[in-house]
């Protein structure tokens, strides 16, 4: 077996906490042979939630576990952490304004960047799943100087699978066929999912469906599809969040094959995103790092969209900027 990997997850009294831990225990998050040292960060408020599902972790007798901590100590969360699940978030409270929300998740993500920098492995992949992910990936990059850019992302690959699975079940496919289909921008409403060239097994999707059912019914469809499950389930996403976070990070430890995916990762100035913004693009995994899958032609439809989601991450940007928060 691997030497044991130090996994930390915030938020991990929380919904996607819950979904996440099992599955970061039974070995799906890393491999089926990469014992695992679990620290679950919280705010005193959800300290007991925390304790408890850890107890439950224990009464699972997970073979790879190595190890569980739960505390409220940031510094202390992510001393030698190799791997960090930013999940725990401000959620936007009633009145409000955008503004208070950057500014709030500002003094969550800043201190985290900043103990990630000053204790966190050499090696430390991050991942932010709290909202507004980018923007939040942004601020505790910000404070991590001496962790590589690269090493934090946001998670756009929830996105991902909601567009194959809609993509595979609007054709009558396994999801399976469906590859190389691509989230860019900002994981909000303005994202694109971007289908000109994902192919169903050697067929282009773009020979299957029309233009008028992707910018009418498809498109909106993923963008708002986080509202359409609060709206039919009475809940925000939860097991499809923690999904998401797994395969983002299995992928990137492990690697992609020819087809890609997607992620939020800083941008290099590809595609005319501007660099040092944390943007969803088509990304493989080569050797533990993303990689942003160059030369794709970027027709005038996906253009606009593209652009229109990235005008809003250099908002968020200016806005966060604005309150001293980079
Ligand atoms: P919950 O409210 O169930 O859990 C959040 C937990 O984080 C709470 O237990 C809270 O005490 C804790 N927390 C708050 N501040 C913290 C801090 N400074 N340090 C450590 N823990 C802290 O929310 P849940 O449903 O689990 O969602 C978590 C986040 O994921 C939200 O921000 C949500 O918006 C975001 N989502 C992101 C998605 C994505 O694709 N990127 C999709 C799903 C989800 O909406």
């Amino acid at each position: 077996t691997a030497a044991p990997v130090t996994v930390t997850l915030t938020g991990a009294g929380g919904q996607i906490g819950y979904a996440l831990l099992f599955r970061i225990a039974s070995g799906q998050l890393l491999g089926p042979d990469v014992p695992i040292r679990l620290r679950m960060l919280e705010i005193p408020g959800g300290l007991a939630a925390a304790e408890g599902t850890a107890l439950e972790l224990q009464d699972s007798a997970f073979p790879l576990l190595h190890s569980v901590e739960v505390t409220d100590d940031v510094t202390r969360a992510f001393d030698g952490t190799n791997v960090a699940l930013l999940v725990g978030a401000r959620p936007r409270g009633p009145g409000m304004e955008r503004g208070d929300l950057l500014e709030a998740n500002g003094q969550i993500f800043g201190p985290q960047g900043a103990a990630i920098n000053a204790g966190a492995a050499d090696d430390v992949r991050v991942v932010v799943v709290g909202n507004p992910a980018n923007t939040n990936a942004l601020i505790a990059s910000a404070h991590a100087p001496d962790v590589p850019a690269e090493r934090f992302t946001a998670l756009t690959r929830l996105d991902q699978n909601r567009a194959v699975g809609l993509l595979a079940a609007r054709l009558e496919v396994p999801v399976g066929s469906i590859s190389d289909l691509t989230i860019w921008g900002n994981h909000s409403a303005t994202q694109y999912p971007d289908v000109f060239h994902a192919r169903s097994g050697a067929t282009p999707i773009v020979d299957l469906v029309d233009e008028r059912w992707l910018s009418d019914e498809f498109i909106p469809r993923v963008a708002k599809r986080g509202a359409e499950i609060i709206a039919v389930r009475g809940g925000s996403s939860v097991a499809s969040a923690a999904n998401a976070t797994i395969d983002h990070v299995f992928d990137w430890v492990n690697g992609t094959g020819e087809s890609w995916t997607s992620a939020a990762i800083v941008s290099d100035g590809s595609y005319g995103v501007p660099a040092g913004l944390i943007s969803s693009f088509p990304v493989r995994s080569v050797d533990g790092a993303w990689q942003i899958v160059q030369g794709l032609e970027i027709n005038a439809f996906s253009r606009a969209r593209i652009d229109a989601s990235v005008a809003e991450l250099i908002e968020e940007q200016s806005a966060v900027r604005a309150l001293g928060l980079l």
